[in-house]
């Protein structure tokens, strides 16, 4: 019984990954039709189960982007969407706001992040007509685009719970 559970959490999830083409273990990006300032945001992506994207390296940083040329979010001039990162509203010291860590590898634009007038404590990816995609601190309370995340975990952990409880959420 336990090993035809396992069995199909694998295969739902195998399923549920083969729509993005991407590995099974490996998190899953996109990016919603809709703009929303960056707490609202994460607050958008959480309702879907996921959360604003937390980018660990450049294979996720590619991934990302990926996910904002397939929902067509490209603008020649220029292209701004909200990732999980901030400030904590000062410093330069940056924080993944799903998890609380400290951004490490990093893929700032050039003198980015330069926190321009004072106000910019969020981080988003960015195109410019000048320098190719980016990473920039922007004022959180523009309404952009942004990046969803939805890890293995979470979507095993969203599996389980649907057979368990069905449309019955037990953490109502
Ligand atoms: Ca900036």
């Amino acid at each position: 019984m336990k090993q035809a559970l396992l069995l199909m959490l694998f295969l739902s999830s195998a399923i549920y990954c083969s729509d993005f083409n991407l590995s099974i273990r490996g998190s899953i990006f996109i990016v919603p039709d809709v703009t929303a300032n960056w707490f609202q945001a994460g607050e958008y992506c959480n309702s879907l189960g996921m959360r604003l994207a937390v980018i660990d390296n450049a294979d996720e940083n590619t991934q990302a982007i990926h996910s904002i040329l397939d929902a067509g979010k490209f603008a020649e001039s220029t292209t701004e969407i909200w990732i999980g990162g901030s400030n904590l509203g000062q410093g330069t010291d940056y924080y993944w706001q799903p998890t609380g860590a400290k951004f490490e590898e990093t893929f700032w634009g050039i003198g980015e992040p330069n926190n321009l007038g004072g106000v910019e404590s969020c981080a988003q990816l960015r195109h410019t007509p000048t320098q190719d995609w980016h990473w920039n601190d922007k004022q959180c309370t523009l309404a952009r685009n942004f990046v969803c995340e939805s890890t293995f975990v979470s979507r095993v952990v969203s599996y389980a719970l649907n057979v368990l409880y069905g449309d019955e959420t037990p953490f109502n």
